[in-house]
């Protein structure tokens, strides 16, 4: 397999790299941490690695090295689309280099002779009751698919050899990203067709073949080739990638660390916000416009209702971002060419113009743009996927991209069990009065 051994290549040029800055460098301080960051929430120290992706606060997101035009603009695209294939995508991920269309057709090939979910994983989700949020489904099926893992298998094997363990974890990542859009196509038609599964098709890459199994006609494969890109990766310090990463460098399987990535995600400030959106728009409709058009001015009455209940507006702020999501713009710019006269679009465009202002004149949050949130759910809506809690699905099949490229690079580079020290608030207290730890 082409994109095994280039992944092999890029590791063996990587390694020295590491191990010369632990070992020669490895006292050099790139950071210090102040009362306010180990309280709130470890924002912004500098203490995660990764090639995969880099977030700018002012700029966004680029996938090794490219910002999200760049990345949609090189790489080989699927057959009559604008879009790449996911599994093109893939392969830039891993490896840094865009492919060739032949080695994007051996990911294709190599996904569907991994694509399979073993029957034992449908049936543990169908004896769930079947209001379980699908979120649950999701993170339960792939902890149950853990019975499958190549990495778990090698680590009781008796043969278990540091440097050669990535390429178990690198065979479980394919094996998860190529099911897990299966899996969530088979939980969408268990709670919303009937429990009619919808079959594989054996010539589509991952984005039409994920449209087909939940019955979507051709104009969403696009939509989900789009989503899953963008949603993939957002460097370390994130909730689920690094849920996902946390686990694994206790060298559990990626079943196991994705499992936990996913219940991160589920977290109404993290992937969930995309479900809340839609909730709190169409709850706006139904509440302030069954008689008149939306306005500027009921937006804001209705923001501001929402900021005095003591909640967040779902979509707006970030962790690290201080200016507008660029997957937020993306898809942005897929609404104006695709679904410009949209309703629900004019009235996600109209409370764009508005949140921002309501954020600063309410003055918490250090980000008053909109996240990449905001606007995914629209497009889900205009295409026919109104079920919106199945939304963070959508979001966790992509993600599965990131965190498994970011598992393989963690192996392959060897990196450390996580843990970081604690410390007590009397300690604290102490240093606060000391005026810093000496
Ligand atoms: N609405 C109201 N208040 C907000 C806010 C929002 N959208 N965003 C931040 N704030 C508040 C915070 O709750 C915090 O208040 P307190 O001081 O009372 O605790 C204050 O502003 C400072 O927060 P911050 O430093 O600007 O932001 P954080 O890094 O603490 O939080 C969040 C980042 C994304 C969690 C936050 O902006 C938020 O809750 N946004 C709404 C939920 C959302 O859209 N989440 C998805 C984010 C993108 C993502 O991960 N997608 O998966």
């Amino acid at each position: 397999m082409a994109l095994k051994e280039a992944v092999r290549r890029k590791l063996d040029e990587f390694r020295p790299r590491t191990t010369r800055l632990a070992k020669e460098y490895g006292k050099v301080k790139i950071d210090e941490v102040t009362i306010e960051q180990c309280i709130g929430g470890a924002r912004d120290i500098r203490c995660l690695v990764t090639d995969i992706s880099y977030l700018d606060p002012q700029e966004g997101i680029r996938f090794r090295g490219k910002t999200i035009p760049e990345t949609f603009a090189a790489l080989p695209k699927a057959p009559g689309s604008e879009y790449p294939t996911v599994e093109s995508f893939w392969y830039f991920l891993l490896t840094g280099e865009v492919p060739t269309q032949a080695q994007v057709d051996e990911v294709l090939v190599d996904w569907k002779k991994r694509q399979e979910v073993p029957g034992y994983v449908f049936d543990i989700i169908r004896a769930m009751p079947r209001d379980s949020h699908p979120m649950t489904m999701l993170s339960t099926g792939i902890g149950a698919m853990q019975r499958e893992s190549k990495f778990a298998a090698y680590y009781t094997s008796g043969s278990f050899n540091k440097l050669g363990a990535w390429e178990y974890v690198y065979e479980d990542a394919c094996d998860i990203v190529a099911r897990i859009p299966v899996l969530a196509a088979f939980i969408y038609n268990l709670k919303y067709r009937d429990d009619a599964p919808l079959a594989i098709d054996p010539a589509l890459d991952m984005g039409a073949n994920f449209a087909r199994m939940i019955g979507q006609g051709d104009e969403y494969m696009d939509v989900a080739r789009m989503y899953f890109i963008l949603h993939s990766d957002h460097e370390s310090g994130n909730v689920s990638a690094h849920a996902t990463h946390l686990v694994h460098s206790a060298l559990s399987d990626p079943y196991l660390s994705y499992a936990a990535g996913l219940n991160g995600l589920a977290g109404p400030l993290h992937g969930r916000a995309n479900q809340e959106v839609l909730d709190w728009t169409l709850k706006f409709q139904k509440k302030y416009c069954s008689n008149e058009e939306p306005t500027r001015e009921l937006i804001t009455k209705a923001l501001w209702d929402t900021l005095n209940s003591g909640q967040v507006i779902p979509g707006y702020g970030h962790a690290v971002l201080r200016k507008t999501d660029p997957r937020y713009t993306s898809q942005r710019e897929f609404c104006q060419k695709h679904l410009p006269g949209d309703p629900l679009f004019k009235l996600v465009s109209m409370i764009f113009e508005v949140a921002p202002g309501v954020l600063a004149e309410h003055g918490k949050t250090k980000n008053p743009w909109p996240n990449v949130d905001a606007q995914s759910g629209v497009i889900q809506w205009h295409y026919g996927v109104k079920e919106w809690d199945f939304y963070t699905v959508l979001f966790g099949v992509g993600r599965a991209l990131g965190c498994m490229a970011n598992l393989t690079w963690d192996r392959g580079l060897g990196y450390a069990i996580e843990r970081p020290k604690s410390v007590t608030t009397s300690m604290l207290e102490k240093w606060a009065a000391e005026g810093g730890r000496s």
